[in-house]
């Protein structure tokens, strides 16, 4: 059968090099098409301020086009001075932002052409990179957070980079093209992904069992540790979770990853290339919105997959009972097991810049700088500076109360939201996401009080398209633009994330919006004030909860 064209793209790129090299030295303002499929592999997307437009000669008006940049920073884990070089390249290169993301990891939009390349020679320099940041291959690994500085979570950093590492592309592109190394003698070889590498894009997270701060089950793969004697023994090993799907499109779906089993330590890698390499051989190289791993373990089942992994891995999956999951809560000021503080400040959708009154990069920038702090970013777009020392705490208070930052919770429906970019970055935004959520919440946040649930208030997640970057599908309530200002309504996951969501609704526009929350907690204080809204939503017949829907929809 004849290769797709994704696939023979990567087939003929010659190791992802393409003609990168030669579109660096012409003038054009952007890259081609076809090239900006291989960027991704090297960690930036082309991009547009779809808000914006360019004068032509002639009059017309045409696309600015720009990158966007994504860090290969495995479990959100900066040091001082990593921190500071994403923060200045945003301000000098960027657009004044830096965007925290729902994998640990942190992009920076509107970068231009001319400047990429210093750009990531920057940050390589810092000893990060953006190199399988995107594209088909193994992305940024997510890791449980540690704020306490628990030395037990703390061996996870150790796993998070061995994995990390393992699955990094082999090929020289990345050095050739950005670094200037020199191009090594003889073909270079990708020992685990081939010249196609993956079907897709493969996203691993690693935590303990019994800590969800990753989403583990939203994962192509995941691993929760188990420790005997403070040392890790083991993992639950986790396979075929994942959310993007596409509106309508009975093939795609949201599913959470099934548990194939505990393993000893010793057999973490063979287990993850046994996992990683299932999806590069059955993985569909046909259709793409078909190509994710969630559909190998799907279509071909649990005993199949648990099968095929012992097979090629050599392990031997146990089964034991898996400890219950929480989410461990870490805003605020909290005392870590060495003495020092740990700081976690909540980011309202990742987005770090600075705005009147409220100067959150600058303030951020001094603190880390001036105390020399370390970093990690949350798989819910927030912040936490460690090691503070208690002497520092208060005039560290003092920068950020001047800034306008607030350093505790806000109130929980706040600190729990999520929203992908969307518009004006995101080329694939059908409605507004990350600029609405403030409004949107608020609305919700009235309804809360109105029926008094507040203390309850559910973990809202909104996208401007299916895709699902911002896990609306594991939320309680989440939101996917369908198209602009209407949006499917989603219900019924858990706050420990190990469901998915049911449709309410794929169709309900944004001035309708009001009164669906407010009729879903109607029934919700009614029937089950004390429980969660997830659980409560969850086992609701759907029949009874579209009773909420408006009487009249736009047309399908
Ligand atoms: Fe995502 C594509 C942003 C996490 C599912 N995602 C995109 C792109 C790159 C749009 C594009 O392809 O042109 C978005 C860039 C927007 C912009 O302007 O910055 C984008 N995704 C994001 C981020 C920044 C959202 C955020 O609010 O933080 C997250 C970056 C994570 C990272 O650091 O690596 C992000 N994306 C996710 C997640 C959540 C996760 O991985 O934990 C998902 C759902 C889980 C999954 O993969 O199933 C997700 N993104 C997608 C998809 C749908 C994939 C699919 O299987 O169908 C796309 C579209 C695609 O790949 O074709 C996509
Ligand atoms: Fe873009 Fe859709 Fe992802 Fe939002 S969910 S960032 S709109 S691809």
């Amino acid at each position: 059968m004849e290769l797709s064209k994704n696939e023979k793209l990567k087939q003929d790129s010659g190791f992802l090099r393409g003609s990168i090299v030669e579109e660096l030295k012409n003038s054009s303002a952007s890259f081609e098409k076809d090239t900006t499929l291989l960027l991704k592999f090297h960690g930036m997307y082309q991009q547009d301020n779809r808000d914006a437009r360019v004068k032509t000669e002639e009059g017309g008006t045409e696309k600015a086009h720009s990158l966007m940049i994504r860090g290969r920073i495995p479990g959100g884990r900066l040091n001082t001075e990593q921190y500071l070089v994403w923060d200045e390249l945003a301000s000098r290169v960027g657009n004044g932002s830096m965007r925290l993301t729902t994998r640990q990891s942190i992009q920076l939009h509107g970068i231009l052409k001319q400047d990429i390349k210093r750009t990531l020679q920057k940050i390589h320099e810092s000893l990060l990179s953006t190199t399988g940041a995107c594209g088909d291959i193994v992305r940024n690994v997510t890791q449980s957070l540690n704020f306490l500085n628990d030395p037990s979570l703390a061996k996870l950093d150790g796993v998070a980079q061995l994995i990390s590492d393992h699955f990094r592309a082999r090929s020289g592109a990345y050095a050739e093209v950005w670094l200037d190394d020199e191009k090594l003698p003889g073909p270079v070889e990708e020992p685990i992904y081939g010249d196609r590498y993956l079907p897709r894009k493969f996203k691993i997270g690693v935590t303990a069992a019994g800590n969800n701060s990753i989403d583990i089950y939203t994962n192509d793969m995941g691993f929760a540790a188990t420790f005997e004697n403070g040392q890790i023994n083991g993992y639950f090993v986790f396979a075929g979770g994942g959310l993007g799907r596409t509106h309508r499109n009975a093939k795609t779906y949201a599913r959470v990853a099934d548990n194939l089993g505990w393993i000893p330590a010793s057999k973490l890698i063979p287990v993850a290339e046994a996992i990683v390499t299932i999806h590069r051989d059955f993985g569909d190289r046909n259709d793409r919105k078909h190509a994710r791993l969630k559909y190998v373990v799907a279509e071909k089942g649990i005993d199949w997959m648990r099968t095929e992994t012992e097979s090629r891995s050599g392990a031997k999956f146990e089964q034991k009972p898996l400890p219950a999951w929480n989410t461990p809560e870490y805003l605020g000021w909290q005392k870590a097991k060495d003495g020092t503080l740990t700081l976690g400040l909540h980011i309202l959708a990742g987005r770090i810049v600075d705005n009147a009154g409220h100067s959150l990069k600058t303030s951020l920038r001094n603190v880390i700088r001036d105390y020399r702090l370390s970093t990690q970013v949350t798989p819910d777009q927030d912040l936490i500076l460690l090691g503070i020392r208690e002497s520092d705490r208060p005039a560290i208070e003092q920068v950020f109360r001047a800034a306008g930052v607030r350093m505790d919770a806000p109130n929980s429906l706040f600190s729990k939201a999520l929203a992908c970019p969307a518009l004006p970055t995101c080329s694939l935004a059908i409605a507004e996401s990350e600029r609405t959520l403030p409004a949107f919440l608020e609305v919700i946040q009235k309804k809360l009080e109105k029926y008094g649930l507040e203390d309850r208030a559910p973990t809202v997640r909104m996208t401007g398209c299916p895709n699902g970057c911002a896990r609306p599908y594991s939320a309680e309530l989440g939101f996917a633009g369908r198209s602009m200002n209407i949006y499917g309504v989603y219900v019924g996951g858990d706050y420990e994330g190990t469901r998915i969501t049911k449709e309410l609704s794929d169709n309900v526009p944004l001035s309708e919006m009001e009164g669906v929350i407010d009729r879903l907690f109607a029934m919700w204080k009614e029937q089950a004030p004390s429980d969660r809204f997830g659980d409560f939503t969850h086992r609701m017949p759907l029949e009874e909860l579209q009773k909420a829907l408006p009487a009249v929809r736009p047309a399908q």
